[in-house]
């Protein structure tokens, strides 16, 4: 590397959730060129289109400056320059304010996908003002997955792509687009190229489908289904690991009862798979060993998702996958500061029976308030009133479902203060925006609390612009404002040396080692049973009623009964040029997908005489946005594939950045949720076209 810039290694980060190893090189304070690095445990050298332009969103000359404090009405767009004494101080009077006449409980603190260390010191900043109400996007976001798992074999079973598998089964997840948890494609694909297989779940010919042995083109909302056909057959035809089912499962009989019901035949009518391409794909999954399930997203994105992940989970276990090399893993985490110690849970013990959610009877362990059930209690004041919020990382007009709900709940609140790096939607609708520094100007650590059993190092690499600062620092003072000082730090970097403290480094001799990894450690339940109460793997729970589920998973009907007016079935993927809402305003890569696409069959799009290229209107129960189509000719003809997260920040304040005309959330609805997460239905939703 012999140009004129100094070059830092550090991970990408907050393009989605982060992992690629990147060398950075750096002219005069400013990100000249980044690449991949070709040692990166988990990247190999590779890098996105995401990851190239990550620089770009540092300097956009539109980017957020300045603390400000809302002049007319919300949503009006007119911001008056303040200090950031004055921000702070005003946050901090009416946080008080509020505790004072409704109590703590009454401020909820939320955050969005977890973007780095900041998610922590929020929910320690909640608990130490003595809020249980920490919002976040976890309904719709790995908690399904991670408390199933625990309820079901005692923890969050991973993909260990580090050892080979025979099989690697992509359910719902587009790894290679999305870069899910980070668990880069690179080394999934290098262990494709050694021969292990693939198996794909998905209503789209993904990457990954196209080099799979299985496509199974699954109906959008009915993995539920189709989970429970795989065990129907594997049961069935004693396709199962004999030993691991008779040692180290409990209710296996009485799973073997349930799944009768669900016979390939009568699955297939739900699932729109043949019975032969279902019946041969569960064998297929038995007779691999090991065979690992990447379980995505959509999984988690309608109401049946607790028995679909007791379904996969079900599946892991009695085909004997579960914490072995290959398989699907418990991970070990190095040794680092815990993270119940890190947030100070102990300050708050009531919480769990304090949070919004309590009341609707969630499962025990979410420790997260569904935003849906946060909006119900901001406009119905169920199960108690909801006054005011602090925001960070997050943009809910376009990421919670029934956005028009949202909005009618941001203008319900007496305060709401936004941190982010731009100027969006919801912060238009704040009293005060906080400008943030973001990746690359601050130092960071990337995955911790991910239970993927590594965390990485992500160090500043420049320094930020104007007035910004980095989350954990604003959350530091405002901690030190809000209440007592002695939970705080003199520098929010004492944050990083904290987490780090167990391992004896400093964040400094961290970042020169790059990462930190625990050790791979199987079938750690030999020696100590699995943490149920069973000490088994509880394929049927052996306390349901202390959860308030059902202790086995069963198919009840689609998330969306069919509506006849509403024939098309709706579903969504992360586009590979964005992450969620964020970043239409990166130019760089907006010319890579300018405008909202939704995609679908030429057949379909004949049949509602619309041209590829043109606008269309899209229409569910609830609303109708516009977005522009695209035709493939490998999507169902009854199934249209939407662009989601959709803003148009070039459209200016006053008409408050257009967010409600292609914004996929104008048309998920949160009056069914699902009872164990309050997972509100944002796939497999009946809809319609029509030509604008
Ligand atoms: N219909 C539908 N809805 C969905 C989904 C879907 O697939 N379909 N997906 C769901 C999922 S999985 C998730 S995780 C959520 C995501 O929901 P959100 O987290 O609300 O979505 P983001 O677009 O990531 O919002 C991030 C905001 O953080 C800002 N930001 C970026 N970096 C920083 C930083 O360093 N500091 C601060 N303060 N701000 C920063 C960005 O500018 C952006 O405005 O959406 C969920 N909603
Ligand atoms: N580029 C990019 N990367 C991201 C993000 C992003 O916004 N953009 N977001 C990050 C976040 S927070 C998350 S949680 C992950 C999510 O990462 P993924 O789990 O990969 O999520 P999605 O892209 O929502 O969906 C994955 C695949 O599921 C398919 N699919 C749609 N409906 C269904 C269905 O009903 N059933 C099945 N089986 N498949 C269906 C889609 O066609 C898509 O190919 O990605 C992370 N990475
Ligand atoms: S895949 Fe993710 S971590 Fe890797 S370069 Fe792209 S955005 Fe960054
Ligand atoms: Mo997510």
């Amino acid at each position: 590397m012999t140009d004129n810039l100094s070059w830092v290694k550090t991970h990408c980060a907050r393009m989605d959730h982060g992992g690629c190893s990147v060398w950075v090189g750096v002219k005069d304070n400013r990100i000249v060129k980044i690449k991949g690095n070709p040692d990166g445990f988990l990247n190999q050298g590779y890098v996105c289109p995401k990851g190239l332009a990550s620089k770009d969103r540092l300097t956009d000359p539109r980017r957020l400056k300045y603390p400000l404090k809302r002049k007319g009405k919300r949503g009006e767009g007119q911001w008056e320059r303040i200090s950031w004494e004055e921000a702070l101080g005003r946050i901090t009077d009416n946080l008080n304010r509020v505790r004072d006449l409704y109590g703590a409980r009454a401020v909820a603190f939320c955050q969005g996908m977890p973007k780095g260390m900041e998610h922590f010191v929020l929910i320690r900043l909640a608990n130490i003002f003595g809020s249980p109400n920490l919002v976040a996007v976890q309904d719709v976001c790995h908690a399904p997955r991670e408390v199933s798992g625990i309820h079901t074999c005692g923890f969050y079973p991973v993909v260990d792509f580090h050892h080979p598998s025979q099989l690697v089964v992509a359910w719902g997840s587009n790894v290679t687009r999305t870069n899910e948890e980070g668990e880069i494609c690179s080394l999934l694909l290098q262990q494709v190229r050694n021969g292990t297989e693939l198996m794909v779940v998905d209503p789209r010919k993904t990457d990954l489908a196209r080099k799979a042995r299985y496509w199974l083109q699954i109906r959008p909302g009915s993995d539920n289904a189709l989970a429970l056909a795989f065990l129907n057959v594997i049961i069935e035809e004693g396709l199962y690991h004999k030993d691991f089912v008779d040692n180290w499962t409990y209710g296996f009989a009485d799973l073997a009862a349930r799944v009768q019901a669900y016979s390939p035949e009568r699955m297939s009518g739900v699932t729109w798979i043949s019975p032969e391409l279902i019946r041969e794909s569960a064998r297929f999954y038995a007779h691999a060993r090991p065979a690992a399930i990447q379980w995505g997203n959509p999984i988690e994105h309608n109401i049946n998702v607790f028995d679909t992940a007791r379904a996969l989970t079900a599946l892991m276990a009695v085909c004997g996958n579960l914490d072995v090399p290959g398989g699907n893993i418990q991970a070990n985490e190095p040794n680092i500061a815990r993270l119940g110690s890190f947030v100070r849970a102990d300050l708050i013990p009531g919480k769990p029976k304090e949070m919004i959610h309590a009341y609707h009877n969630t499962i025990p362990r979410l420790m997260t308030v569904p935003p849906s059930f946060f909006k119900r209690a901001v406009l119905n004041e169920t199960p108690y009133p909801m006054k005011a919020a602090y925001m960070q990382c997050t943009n809910p007009l376009l990421t919670w479902a029934n956005s028009q709900e949202t909005q009618n709940t941001l203008e319900k609140l007496n305060f709401l203060a936004v941190s982010d790096i731009f100027m969006t939607p919801t912060a238009a609708f704040s009293d005060i925006v906080l400008p943030a520094a973001t990746q690359f100007e601050f130092n960071d650590i990337g995955h911790y609390g991910l239970g993927h059993g590594y965390i990485l190092a992500r160090p500043k690499v420049v320094e930020p612009p104007d007035e910004c600062w980095p989350d954990m620092k604003i959350l530091n003072e405002l901690g030190k404002s809000l209440t007592s000082g002695r939970y705080w730090f003199d520098d929010y970097e004492g944050f990083l040396e904290a987490v780090l403290e167990p391992s004896g480094l400093s964040y400094r001799e961290f970042v020169e080692q790059g990462y930190l990894k625990g050790e791979h450690r199987f079938e750690k339940y030999r020696s100590k049973g699995f943490k149920t109460p069973s000490g088994k793997v509880e394929l049927a729970l052996s306390k349901p009623e202390k959860l308030n589920v059902q202790a086995l998973p069963e198919f009840v009907g689609l998330p969306e009964a069919e509506d006849p007016e509403y024939p098309l079935v709706l579903t969504s993927a992360k586009s590979p040029h964005y992450l969620h809402s964020s970043y239409r305003w990166v130019d760089s890569l907006r010319r890579l997908n300018p405008v909202p696409l939704v995609e679908m069959h030429p057949d379909t799009a004949e049949a509602h005489g619309i041209s590829e290229g043109h606008e269309v209107l899209i229409e569910t129960r609830k609303g109708a946005i516009v977005q522009t189509a695209r035709f493939r000719k490998d999507l169902d003809p009854r199934v249209i594939c939407a662009a989601y997260g959709w803003w148009f920040p070039e459209s200016g304040a006053e008409t408050q950045y257009d967010w409600k005309r292609s914004n996929l959330n104008m048309l998920t609805s949160t009056r069914t949720l699902g009872r164990a997460f309050g997972t509100p239905n944002l796939k497999g939703i009946c809809c319609r076209l029509k030509k604008k």
